[in-house]
């Protein structure tokens, strides 16, 4: 008997929401195990030592196995059912990864640092760092440019279906009207997102879980962003 994996995070992250889409699009049943981030359910000493010394979810577990990192959770997942959400042909496999790491240092790390700044910072009551917040929205806006332009007259980042490079890069959407990533100012960039949002209900349901559980949350401490 295989036992179903577990995946553990918070509904109100966009790092989960990229693999709970991904093995819902793929049919992976996952089971759910909820860590409340706001409580710091992922700083703790057993959740350090058992699932992700970093204190950072999703993890994965499967078995024997406990994998962090949505990238790599989410390829790990795609391999199993060898999805053609890796890519379908060696070439746009190549080009699905050249995305996926691309997101990670140049797109997404910059977006955390916003969501942070904007965000986590007003529900802690500290000080934006405003020339921080600069920094990273040239790095973004600079990114986005190329987006855009990589975007004209295509659905997709590789190849003519949804791949783990659209959801990697889709990421920052989860969260762009609380921390207002300057990423609505690129058409092909808005529209390519927008056709995600119609084409795959996997993606949507689960923008609905981050915002449900990120609205209560700020409502909760008394948060208007
Ligand atoms: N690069 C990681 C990012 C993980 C990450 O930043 N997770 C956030 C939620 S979106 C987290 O668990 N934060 C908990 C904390 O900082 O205490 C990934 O893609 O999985």
């Amino acid at each position: 008997m295989t036992m179903t994996m577990r995946i553990y995070g918070d509904p109100g992250s966009g790092s989960l929401r990229r693999v709970t889409t991904a093995a819902r699009i793929m049919g992976i049943e996952l089971e759910r195990v909820f860590v409340d981030l706001f409580k710091g359910e992922s700083q703790t000493e057993d959740f350090k030592s058992r699932l992700n010394p970093h204190g950072l979810t999703p993890v994965l577990e499967d078995g024997d196995l406990i994998l962090y990192e949505a990238a790599a959770i989410n390829l790990y997942l795609a391999e199993k059912v060898n999805s053609p959400l890796l890519g379908s042909t060696e070439k746009e496999r190549s080009q699905v990864l050249q995305w996926m790491f691309w997101s990670g240092e140049q797109w997404r790390t910059f977006s955390v640092t916003i969501f942070d700044e904007r965000v986590g910072k007003t529900v802690m009551n500290l000080p934006r760092d405003e020339n921080l917040i600069a920094f990273a929205e040239g790095k973004i806006r600079s990114a986005a440019r190329v987006l855009d332009r990589h975007l004209e007259g295509r659905s997709f980042m590789v190849g003519d279906a949804l791949t783990l490079a659209d959801l990697d890069i889709a990421a920052p959407f989860s969260q762009v009207d609380r921390a207002k990533f300057p990423i609505k100012d690129f058409p092909n960039l808005v529209a390519w997102h927008e056709n995600l949002l119609r084409s795959f209900p996997a993606w949507a349901e689960t923008k609905a879980e981050v915002d449900d559980r990120m609205n209560s949350f700020l409502a909760s401490v008394g948060v208007r962003l």
